[in-house]
């Protein structure tokens, strides 16, 4: 029982220095790194379908599954207790081998051989004082993980709330259809506290490879190339049919084609792969990379990209789901050969073509409308590089289609907003929404997001009284 109690204290103390070791020095949280490996371990479509049915497409399902980890990890290390120092800490070392480099595991080892000497002299000591000694050294510590693992959560926690926000949010200065940085989604995969925050004096963007010119670029650097607007709609391949996993929004930055002919490309190069901060990787071929609106960004709706959004500069490529377009990219590098991506690794589609989608914002699922009066249906099309060309609404489970309004086309990287006026009678009805992409109707099918993006109709039931 001591020996748990002494075990359990050493695992929380030496879990939350790690864990400052994540926050001040960048340095791998062994939890974080095994929740990283499982992801990838279990990266098959039926486990995400799984934990997206049960959990949703929300931060929920990481937040579960990284709390499980980290409960396995502290039960692990509390059962080392039982072993002498010495003994526990050469197999912290050797686990850990496993998972960081080599220094930090030797680091981790001899830190927790440091945390369970400081606690010896407690345990020598007479009954009364030791376990009074012991008490307060578990109480504080689980107090301390409390507070450091309540910090991280309450950021991805207010996160998940802005997912489910509407574009069309009220009180906004932005035109229509622009979603507000605050209210744009996110989806990263890290915990959100996780993710990186990057200070701009130690940021540089290395662009390397087959290059003439390797180069590092400072932000001030970057921001001498031509700068230009671009109006472009950002869809996450997890977005569900009818989903909230996708925003649009005026980007500012520079093409990376610029940056290219800057650099000056070598022969031979065939692949554009970029690095992230966050150890996230992704890639293109170079041909597409050259492409007049491939950008790398810096600013969002006029304002700085913040930390949570990819501060100081993330990618922008039209056409492809959000998961080919790293945030908080630190490095260029071309190349002969491809790169496996970060999420092609786990399961998803390595080329994330953007599929045609279309979704109601009003009326909306599960909320009744008054009868005899007349409301406008609007919502929101999109299929990436394709024009959205038509829009249908039903308000009778398909039997019979009204052509929508469609908003005027301000970008051609933009979702298309469309509306319709309604005069319900009372009862229920099913509304449906289908749109055309370049003259051709969205499929009727249904897939799940995983692996190359949802399709199907969006419809649900209104109650109209
Ligand atoms: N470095 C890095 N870039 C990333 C990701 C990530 O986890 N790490 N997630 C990608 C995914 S899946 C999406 S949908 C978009 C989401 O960007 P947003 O959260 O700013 O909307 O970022 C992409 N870029
Ligand atoms: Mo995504």
């Amino acid at each position: 029982m001591h020996r748990f109690v002494s075990g359990f204290s050493a695992a929380v103390i030496f879990s939350v220095l790690g864990l400052a070791g994540r926050v001040w020095g960048q340095l791998p949280y062994p939890p974080q790194v095994i929740f990283d490996r499982i992801t990838q371990f279990l990266g098959t479509p039926v486990m995400f379908n799984l934990i997206h049915d049960l959990l949703g497409v929300g931060q929920g399902g990481k937040i579960a599954a990284f709390v499980g980890v980290l409960l396995m990890w502290l039960g692990g290390l509390s059962l080392l207790g039982v072993l002498s120092p010495i003994l526990a800490a050469t197999v912290i070392l050797l686990v850990l081998v496993l998972l960081v480099p080599f220094p930090w595991a030797l680091a981790h080892a001899l830190l927790y051989l440091l945390v369970r000497l400081a606690l010896q002299p407690a345990t020598r000591s007479f009954e009364q004082g030791r376990r009074k000694a012991l008490t307060t050294l578990g109480a504080g510590s689980a107090l301390l993980t409390l507070g450091a693992t309540g910090g991280l959560f309450k950021n991805v926690l207010q996160g998940t709330d802005q997912t489910s926000a509407s574009a069309f949010k009220a009180g906004s200065a932005l035109p229509e259809g622009i979603v507000s940085q605050e209210d744009l989604y996110y989806v990263s995969k890290n915990l959100e506290g996780f993710d990186p925050v990057i200070e701009a004096q130690a940021w540089t963007l290395k662009v390397g490879g087959l290059v003439e010119r390797p180069t590092n670029f400072s932000l001030d650097d970057l921001k001498r190339f031509q700068q230009r607007d671009l109006e472009l709609t950002l869809n996450c391949i997890s977005n569900p049919v009818g989903g909230f996993l996708i925003g649009n929004a005026i980007w500012t930055g520079f093409t990376v084609r610029d940056l290219l002919n800057q650099v000056g490309v070598k022969q031979g190069a065939k692949f554009i792969i970029w690095k992230a901060a966050d150890g996230y990787v992704e890639s293109l071929p170079l041909g597409e990379a050259h492409e007049e609106d491939v950008l790398l960004v810096h600013s969002i709706n006029g304002e700085p990209l913040t930390p949570k959004h990819g501060f100081p500069l993330r990618v922008l490529i039209p056409g492809r789901y959000g998961m080919k377009q790293p945030r908080w990219i630190t490095e260029i590098e071309l190349s002969r050969t491809d790169i496996p991506s970060y999420w092609s690794q786990r399961g998803w589609d390595k080329e994330a073509l953007i599929k045609p989608s279309s979704r109601f914002d009003f009326p909306e699922e599960g909320k009744p409308v008054p009868a005899g009066q007349e409301i406008l249906m609007k919502g929101v099309a999109f299929a990436g590089r394709v024009p959205i060309t038509k829009v249908e609404v039903s308000v009778d489970g398909g039997k019979n289609w009204q052509e929508a309004k469609l908003s005027a086309r301000r970008s051609v990287h933009a979702w298309t907003l469309w509306s319709l006026p309604w005069t319900p009678e009372t009862g229920i009805h099913e509304v449906v929404v289908r749109a055309y992409a370049a003259g051709k109707l969205q499929t009727e099918a249904t897939a799940d997001p995983l692996p190359g993006g949802s399709t199907g109709w969006h419809r649900f039931l209104v109650n109209v009284s």
